[in-house]
């Protein structure tokens, strides 16, 4: 089938409103969050219906044209956005956006991929339970997008990543048949758990298009300090202490530099630094039960006085409103904006256990800075579950473009260092566009053979989001 007729029969299927051609409308979709690939398409299709995206997805199976799924378009690897050359459809998932279903009891809810994961958390919260899922860019991310990288985020250190959270799926697979696999047990072994073979799949073995969720109890009770910790020794130190403390109730436990939040206080308004003392690094904790009155506040008070006796911290501010948590929380949750208006960036979502994060911190730095001199070292992220960000600033002054022509040596440089730690390249931010080339060093012979015949038997053509993950 011509372009022109694929498109016109798609017309058929979503309606005008579903189909965008206009360069001015489509250009949205296909720039990646942090700009570094800017592509083309002949079309953004958006389906209203699992149904009619089925169609649409026969309809490109039978033009053997390819088709690049996307959700709140925030990869920071290119997973969901078109190459150049013009031929792949961009399928979004916005107008698949209804919560079909919360139930308490089970504590489940079944939502289609298009809801954005505020929005899924929101539902989650007026039926009284929580979505424990938390990522920085949650008002734009979609659950399909969120569950087809497997994303993980502040809460992973209690609650596990997407993965973990994931009962059942709807999935329409490269011929354009639909999986129905909407089931809400909690224990099912009826042969290969296929839902969690397009978990983390980024959109190559098939479109995801809605998922029963695991929900938590809502928390009642919670406390949230900044500190200031002079090491990432100390702030490993101080994650140690509050798991003896009471390990079910630490919900998050970030790790920021002095450089990165420099960055934030830099270049997002309204931000301030609560501490009177300084740190070269800074911890974010909360703590959470949905126990009411439980006295979070009180043990967050007792372990931080013995830190700060024992110089593992050297200055905190606990939250004492809902305004101040939240004030908090944007301290850490800006650093990727507040990096991308500081200039170009490297970024290496890597992970090594927990216990070797110091040391990861510290090797990793001595290697990028003897790489380049004047390199800012960024790292921050997940400390309670050994992922870190370690991203890499341009030099002050230095041309951005020549940083980025280094951005292979970069990652390669950081990459050595996780490789002593038994660590991995890609943590949660996925393979896309920008880590297949890594993949036959990392996960070459057995694993990439296996990967392959997968991908060979969901989709023989290769429509699928071409050019993401497998090299
Ligand atoms: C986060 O943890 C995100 O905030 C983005 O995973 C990290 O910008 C980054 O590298
Ligand atoms: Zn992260």
């Amino acid at each position: 089938m011509a372009a022109t007729e694929l498109l016109e029969a798609i017309r058929a299927v979503v309606g005008p409103r579903g189909l965008l051609t206009d360069p001015a409308d489509t250009a949205a979709y296909t720039e990646d969050w942090r700009r570094l690939y800017q592509g083309r398409t002949p079309a953004v299709v958006r389906p209203a219906s699992t149904l009619e995206l089925a169609e649409v997805v026969r309809l490109c199976a039978a033009a053997r044209a390819p088709l690049v799924p996307q959700g709140g378009n925030t990869s920071m690897v290119g997973g969901a956005t078109p190459d150049a050359d013009g031929s792949q459809l961009v399928l979004t998932l916005a107008r698949l956006n209804a919560v079909r279903a919360i139930d308490p009891l089970d504590m489940t809810m079944t939502v289609e991929a298009g809801v954005t994961l505020k929005a899924a958390q929101i539902a989650a919260a007026d039926a009284d339970c929580l979505l424990p899922l938390s990522i920085s860019s949650e008002g734009s991310a979609q659950i399909g997008g969120v569950l087809a990288t497997n994303a993980g985020g502040n809460n992973t250190v209690r609650y596990g990543n997407a993965r973990d959270l994931v009962l059942g799926l709807e999935v329409v697979l490269p011929d354009g048949t639909i999986w129905n696999g909407l089931r809400r047990l909690r224990k099912d072994n009826t042969g290969y758990c296929l839902r969690q073979l397009f978990v983390g799949s980024e959109g190559t073995l098939g479109v995801i298009t809605a998922a029963v969720l695991k929900l938590a109890p809502r928390p009642r009770d919670t406390a949230v300090a900044l500190c200031a910790v002079p090491s990432p020794e100390a702030a490993l130190a101080l994650f140690t202490r509050f798991q003896m403390h009471d390990p079910g109730a630490v919900q998050a436990f970030e790790l920021m530099s002095a450089v990165g939040m420099g960055f934030v206080l830099a270049n997002i308004p309204g931000t301030t630094l609560p501490l009177t003392r300084h740190g070269a690094f800074y911890v974010l904790v909360e703590l959470a039960t949905p126990r009411p009155n439980a006295g979070l506040r009180e043990a967050l008070e007792q372990v931080l006085e013995q830190a700060l006796a024992d110089g593992i911290v050297l200055d905190a501010a606990i939250a004492a409103s809902d305004a101040q948590r939240g004030a908090l929380w944007r301290l850490r949750e800006e650093h990727s904006e507040a990096q991308k208006r500081e200039g170009a960036s490297v970024k290496n979502d890597v992970s090594v256990p927990v216990s070797k994060v110091p040391d990861f911190i510290r090797q990793a730095t001595t290697a990028c800075e003897a790489l380049m001199p004047g390199i800012r070292v960024v790292p921050f992220g997940h400390m309670g579950d050994g992922n870190i960000h370690f991203n890499l600033a341009q030099p002050t002054g230095s041309d951005p473009a020549w940083f980025l022509a280094h951005d292979h040596a970069i990652m390669d440089t950081v990459n050595a260092v996780v490789r002593e730690f038994d660590g991995s390249f890609s943590a949660e931010h996925g393979v896309g566009r920008l880590k297949p080339y890594m993949m036959p060093d990392w996960r070459g012979g057995v694993e990439l053979a296996v990967m392959r015949r997968i991908k060979h038997a969901l989709d023989p053509l290769g429509i699928m989001n071409p050019g993401k993950v497998l090299p």
